[in-house]
């Protein structure tokens, strides 16, 4: 093992996460991905999950162990249970099969009130009635502080035992540990700031206030509703012996507006399974290009067609935080581009993707149609094409070899009729859609609005097109019929220019998979490739600048940068894609993982 993922001694590391077993959002992948890392390091037999039993499907990733063990962790439990508790305790059925212990909130639905009294008393943290999430953290945190009691008592200090909190949601049994004075390091990670969040949604001058010291957490905390989950947020960053954020960036939110410096940085990695050959990922490439050039012809053709030869697919997707993900400068940008290749008669076209989550009331029934119409016209042109091949075969069989044969002789009347008929019905003089759903809010939407007030409606002669899927991509979603991470590797290029956001695994995502992508130096990945890697650039990667430049120009730069792209020819294309992939070794766990061992070793000294 590396000397830096070397640990002074081996505790027993007790992780928590509101993400465990449950997956939300970017947590999940911070915690699943970096499983098999932490069990290198501090093995198996000292490495144990905690989170709630709420998934949907958590019983299709959760196994049951028994709790005969002689280990601190299944003593604890068989202890929990005799007194009572239901605990769930077995493994996650993810790459490395972690010991987990999962708890269901409503198990402590009768003491809520109580518990909600006894953490003002004791902590100052106010509540509110009303918030499922939030009264559901606390009936968590509730059972996972009884767990560490517990397992202080059974330890009796003979072990060191870290307990790992992430994000506000696990973050309450932090200051019970330390008032109850057990004999366990606490480490809190958050991933973003609650406050930082939405002061970054709602001030333009956000970065500029932030440094300047000049919001007042209480009186803003107030002002947006959110005070009792901020309070939590700070009374576990205070309480924790170390207390880590993943970037730089957030680390200033952290002392600015949770009013403590972080002790150390934890960059978010990646698993990189590479390819042996570099032509598998190429391959993957081209494969679900393909795929998408499906979903584009039910989409778009009915209306006109373009040459998908020519054609690039970008996307963006995340979380529908407007600002904050940088949809805005997307679509500015985009916009912008559109005008550029017009102008200087570029003939390519650029179909832009926006994924993300969005309420609708179902997919649209023209766009199901249509995809189901192409698909007649798909069988239609199979039949004839096995037509061909059997007439053609005939003929050469008698020797005609010669004689061209005319489409009367290799295609029946009847299958020409039928296309023909079926191809006419299909057509439509109705523009493309922008969005595949029927939202339930459409009028009040702000990428439809950017759309509608820009004039960016998926015209025939507009370079650039918008398709707005407000729903995760699957294989079980009837558009695409192909997972996210598919998805990704069929695209061109990958746009995440967000205004807030601490980490962003989007681009790295991309990265991984081959694929270019653009982040900005707002995002904590993007400062990480700037200012951790020394480098303005690593191949594939573009910083888009927002930090120190308005809107107008971060919108032109990333224009430039789109524009340039669409420029370039395939050959370059497919050795950029190469060298993308072989850039992403820096993003893998094996060399990140390293900043949580000198957070555990900064823990095992205090
Ligand atoms: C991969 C495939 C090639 C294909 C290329 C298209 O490299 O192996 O066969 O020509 O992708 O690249 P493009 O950037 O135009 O999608
Ligand atoms: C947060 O999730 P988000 O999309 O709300 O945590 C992620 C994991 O650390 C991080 O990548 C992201 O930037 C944060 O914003």
């Amino acid at each position: 093992m590396p000397e830096n993922m070397h640990l002074k001694e081996r505790p027993l590391l007790i992780e928590g996460a509101w993400e465990v077993c449950n997956q939300v959002g970017g947590i999940y992948t911070v915690i699943k991905s970096k499983i098999l890392n932490v069990l290198s390091t501090v093995g198996d037999e000292n490495y144990c999950l905690i989170g709630p039993y709420v998934s949907d499907n958590v019983s299709a990733i959760f196994e049951s162990i028994d709790d005969q063990g002689d280990d601190l962790v299944s003593k604890t439990v068989r202890s929990l249970r005799a007194k009572g508790y239901e605990v769930f305790y077995g493994r996650w059925l993810v790459s490395g099969r972690p010991r987990v212990i999962l708890f269901n909130p409503f198990n402590e639905a009768w003491k809520l009130g109580d518990i909600k009294k006894s953490y003002w008393e004791s902590h100052n943290i106010p509540s509110f009635d009303g918030d499922d999430l939030y009264d559901q953290t606390l009936m968590l945190s509730s059972q996972i502080t009884d767990f560490f009691q517990e397992l202080d008592n059974i330890n009796q200090g003979k072990q060191n035992i870290i307990a790992h909190m992430h994000e506000w949601m696990a973050g309450l049994p932090i200051p019970e540990i330390r008032r109850r004075n057990l004999n366990i390091k606490a480490v809190f990670t958050t991933h973003a700031t609650l406050l930082g969040r939405y002061l970054a949604m709602n001030d333009p001058e956000f970065y500029n206030h932030l440094e300047k010291g000049v919001y007042n957490w209480e009186k803003e905390a107030t002002h947006f509703n959110i005070l009792p989950q901020v309070a939590i947020e700070r009374a576990a960053a205070h309480g924790a012996h170390t207390f880590t954020t993943v970037s730089r960036l957030t680390a200033v939110e952290c002392k600015y507006l949770l009013g403590r410096d972080t002790d150390a940085i934890v960059p978010n990695g990646i698993n990189i399974n590479r390819f042996e050959a570099l032509h598998e990922s190429q391959n993957l490439h081209q494969t679900y290009k393909q795929k998408i050039h499906e979903f584009v012809m039910g989409h778009f053709f009915q209306s006109y067609s373009f040459d998908l030869n020519n054609t690039l697919y970008f996307f963006t997707s995340g979380r529908y935080e407007y600002k904050n993900k940088g949809f805005d400068l997307t679509l500015e940008a985009l916009a912008r581009l559109n005008h550029k290749l017009k102008v200087n008669n570029i003939n390519k076209t650029v179909v832009t993707f926006f994924i993300t989550k969005k309420d609708y009331d179902s997919i649209n029934p023209i766009e199901l149609e249509s995809r189901a119409v192409l698909g007649e016209i798909r069988k239609i042109c199979d039949a004839m094409e096995k037509s061909v091949g059997e007439r053609l075969f005939y003929v050469a069989s008698k020797g005609d070899v010669y004689e061209t044969p005319s489409i009367e002789d290799l295609i029946p009347e009847s299958l020409r009729l039928q296309l023909r008929r079926t191809v006419q019905s299909w057509k439509s003089s109705r523009l493309p859609f922008i969005t595949t759903h029927n939202l339930k809010d459409d009028s009040k939407d702000d990428i439809l609005n950017f759309a509608r007030q820009s004039g960016l409606l998926n015209y025939e002669s507009d370079r650039v097109k918008l398709v707005y899927h407000p729903d995760f991509v699957s294989s079980m979603n009837p558009l695409f019929g192909i997972d996210y991470d598919e998805f990704v590797r069929g695209c061109h290029l990958g746009v995440f220019p967000s205004y807030y956001e601490p980490w962003g695994y989007t681009p790295m995502e991309c990265v991984a998979r081959g694929i270019p992508a653009v982040t900005s130096d707002l995002a904590g990945f993007g400062d990480f490739v700037i200012n951790d890697l020394k480098r303005t650039k690593v191949e594939g990667i573009e910083v888009i600048h927002r930090k120190h430049s308005d809107y107008s120009h971060s919108a032109e730069e990333l224009a430039n940068y789109m524009y340039d792209f669409v420029t370039t020819d395939r050959r370059d294309r497919i050795s950029q894609r190469n060298t993308v992939e072989q850039s992403s070794i820096h993003f893998d766990w094996n060399e990140l993982y390293k900043y949580y061992v000198e957070a555990y070793n900064i823990t095992l000294e205090r």
